[in-house]
């Protein structure tokens, strides 16, 4: 039995509801998680102890199916313990390196973070104006460093229908001090011609440079290129999809109808359908560069940073960290 506190199944739940949401803060909370279990475990054997993290693994994986950090946040922690289990005295010594390798996780996310921002800030130039969609750290903290090393940026932030989270990134920056025009989704288009640059964030880049995103994205790719503006994609190395690399598909998440029309009046209405899928496939074509924390590709490199980076997840099929048989 897993001993889950009340704190581990609100993170759960809180990344289910989207209290907690953004690809790396998920990923950062799903570590926090296995932390959790680890300090408050009671397994008294090495192979009870792994499976509690599997468990709580399986639990985690089923809060959202698309931004793969969350995935690859587990895979690269229970990798770490396995490669441990054989070498350990004690389960407290495997409790305290799984505990050690989740803050590690932590700490390398948090800093992908700020060296993006420090990347990316490299290719915006004085006085640009920059749009963005949805709420992404990645691409807010681009703009941030641009703005702390003197660059007069100004931003059009889209609202991102339905949950609005283009308020909490007009928000963020504004906290700064930087200009931000805030603007409906269906703006865009009417805008663009006024944008310089396109910076966006990512939930999943495939092993093709296609990158999956907040739903819209894919539009304001469409119209950025119609008017020659560059797109940039700001994203952490630990976003892009190993699987993809063997043909599996990015699972793209569908949210309740309640988030965009009420049950009652409009989606109780016998011949409506509303549908809600949350995020959308930009393809490379759409994309010019893709800023990591390792430095800055086009998304045609995108297979070698898989390679790099989760070589050794490739031709596993792991849909999760399924590591040990169950009992
Ligand atoms: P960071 C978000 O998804 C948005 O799509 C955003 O662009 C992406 O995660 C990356 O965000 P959601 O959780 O990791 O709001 O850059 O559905 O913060």
């Amino acid at each position: 039995m897993v001993t889950y506190t009340s704190e581990i199944r609100d993170i759960a739940t809180d990344i289910k509801s989207m209290k907690i949401r953004g690809a790396g803060k998920i990923a950062r909370a799903a570590a926090k998680v296995l932390l959790l279990v680890s300090q408050h475990s009671k397994a008294r054997n090495i192979d009870s102890f792994i499976r509690e993290l599997d468990k709580t693994a399986e639990l985690l994986l089923k809060t959202r199916p698309t931004a793969v950090s969350l995935p690859n946040g587990i895979k690269f922690i229970m990798k770490r313990v396995l490669e441990a289990k054989d070498s350990v005295r004690d389960v407290d010594e495997i409790r305290d390196i799984a505990g050690n390798v989740a803050r590690e996780f932590i700490k390398s996310s948090e800093a992908a973070v700020k060296k993006i921002g420090e990347i990316g800030a490299k290719r915006i130039d004085a006085s640009d104006v920059l749009l963005t969609h949805c709420n992404s750290q990645a691409a807010i903290a681009v703009i941030a460093s641009a703005w702390d090393q003197g660059k007069k940026v100004k931003v059009f932030a889209t609202e991102t229908r339905p949950r609005l989270q283009g308020r909490k990134t007009a928000r963020a920056l504004s906290r700064r001090g930087i200009p931000v025009t805030l603007i409906v989704d269906s703006a865009v288009r009417y805008f663009m011609n006024d944008v310089d640059k396109v910076i966006v964030g990512a939930d999943a880049v495939a092993a093709n440079g296609a990158v999956v995103n907040k739903i819209g994205t894919s539009t304001i790719a469409l119209v950025a290129k119609e008017a020659r503006t560059p797109l940039y994609v700001a994203t952490e190395t630990y976003k892009f999809d190993p699987e993809t690399s063997i043909g599996e598909l990015v699972t793209i998440e569908e949210r309740d109808s309640s988030e965009v029309a009420p049950k009652k009046g409009i989606s109780d209405l016998k011949t409506v359908t509303v549908r809600n899928p949350a995020f959308d496939i930009t393809p490379p074509e759409y994309i010019d560069l893709i800023i990591t924390e390792k430095g800055i590709i086009p998304p045609q490199a995108a297979i070698s940073v898989i390679q790099q980076e989760f070589g050794w997840m490739l031709f596993e099929k792991v849909t999760r960290p399924r590591i040990i048989e169950e009992e």
